[in-house]
């Protein structure tokens, strides 16, 4: 119990979670559970990085929430709660913007990515995003951040945020790995296989979301881009359509990549897209079931959030009370 290393991940409650984030993140978190001393949150102060309609973002918690419990996330293994219900994010954030250089932050691909499209009306919290990451994580002092493959770079910011200020004052935080799964690390859209899948994609074919219904998960898999030959081989570099399906096979399947090559020898592109759709939907059917249960029952989801928050903050404002000592502000007594 007491080795337990600890576990800490969230994802933003920005839209209807995507079988990117699943199988590139979510799913990892739920085999995790059994070995290891977990949180999960939902990241609704993240998400506000971006304008977001308030019903929609109230909404949606609700729904993450219950996606979360869906795919296997147990609020009794695990400790599941709403960022913004655990006030300690906001004010480590504070001392950590303190501690974060501009130049370091500047250089964080993400924000040049989201910044570059959207001009001078750019949210200083797009900015200052990977410090209140930061917050996130070295609060409840984790060993391991499960993220996908695009959040490598802030976890290393919080490593090194973490070990500036304990070389500043004295050894404060635990300093965080990034973790990643096997498969799935990075799913990329089903339009673009260069780009990766994003639930707040526009081009609603890039991205199969865990509510799809099975026939619109099928269609969106007939309309994959793919190249122009005909042979199902694993090639990222000249094949990157027809490896993303192989690999989003592979997770819905729990098939090894070669194995799926030899399944599908000299069978065409045509066959196995609509093989890939049919494993989908299969795979999210269990899921989409239990989530329109959860969902109905909005009260035991508030109860759930409430719980998650109460012990987030146990461990969250102990750390926070730590940090606030090391650089000087006075407690109240
Ligand atoms: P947005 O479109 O709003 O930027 P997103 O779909 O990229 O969102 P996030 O909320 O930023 O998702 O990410 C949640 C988790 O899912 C992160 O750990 C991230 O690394 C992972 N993730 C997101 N998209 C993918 C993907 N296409 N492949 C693998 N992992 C992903
Ligand atoms: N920025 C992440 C979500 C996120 C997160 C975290 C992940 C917020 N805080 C702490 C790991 C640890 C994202 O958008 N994927």
């Amino acid at each position: 119990m007491e080795n337990k290393k600890r576990i800490y991940s969230a994802i933003q409650p920005s839209g209807t979670f995507t079988i990117g984030n699943y199988f590139g993140a979510m799913k990892n978190w739920v085999a995790l559970q059994d070995e290891h001393d977990c949180l999960f949150c939902l990241a609704n102060m993240h998400a506000i990085t971006v304008p977001q309609e308030p019903a929609k973002l109230r909404a949606r918690t609700y729904e993450c929430l219950a996606m979360l419990m869906a795919i296997g996330i147990d609020p009794e293994k695990s400790i599941l709660y709403v960022q913004s219900q655990v006030g300690a994010h906001a004010e480590l954030s504070w001392i950590l913007n303190c501690t974060a250089y501009m130049g370091e932050l500047s250089r964080m691909t993400q924000y040049k990515v989201k910044s570059g499209k959207q001009g001078s009306t750019i949210r200083v919290g797009l900015f200052d995003y990977p410090v209140l990451m930061a917050a996130d994580i070295l609060l409840y002092q984790a060993d391991l951040v499960p993220v996908g493959a695009d959040q490598k770079q802030h976890v290393e910011l919080a490593r090194d945020i973490a070990e500036r200020f304990n070389t500043t004052y004295s050894p404060t935080f635990t300093v965080p790995e990034p973790f990643f799964g096997t498969a799935g690390r990075r799913v990329m859209s089903l339009q673009d296989p260069t780009s990766k899948m994003s639930k707040s994609d526009t081009n609603v074919n890039g991205f199969i979301s865990m509510t799809d219904a099975p026939n619109v998960i099928i269609k969106k898999f007939k309309r994959a881009v793919t190249d122009s030959e005909t042979e199902v081989r694993y090639d990222p570099e000249t094949k990157p359509g027809i490896s993303n399906l192989m690999e989003i096979y592979s997770c819905a399947t729990d098939q090894s990549i070669e194995a799926i090559e030899t399944e599908f020898a000299g069978q065409g592109y045509g066959a196995f897209k609509a093989a890939v759709g049919e494993a989908v939907a299969e795979a999210l059917k269990p899921i989409q079931e239990k989530y329109t249960l959860l969902l109905s029952d909005k009260g035991e989801l508030d109860n759930i959030m409430k719980k998650g928050a109460a012990q987030a903050s146990r461990i969250a404002y102990k750390t926070l009370a730590k940090a606030q000592r090391k650089v000087g502000f006075v407690l109240p007594k």
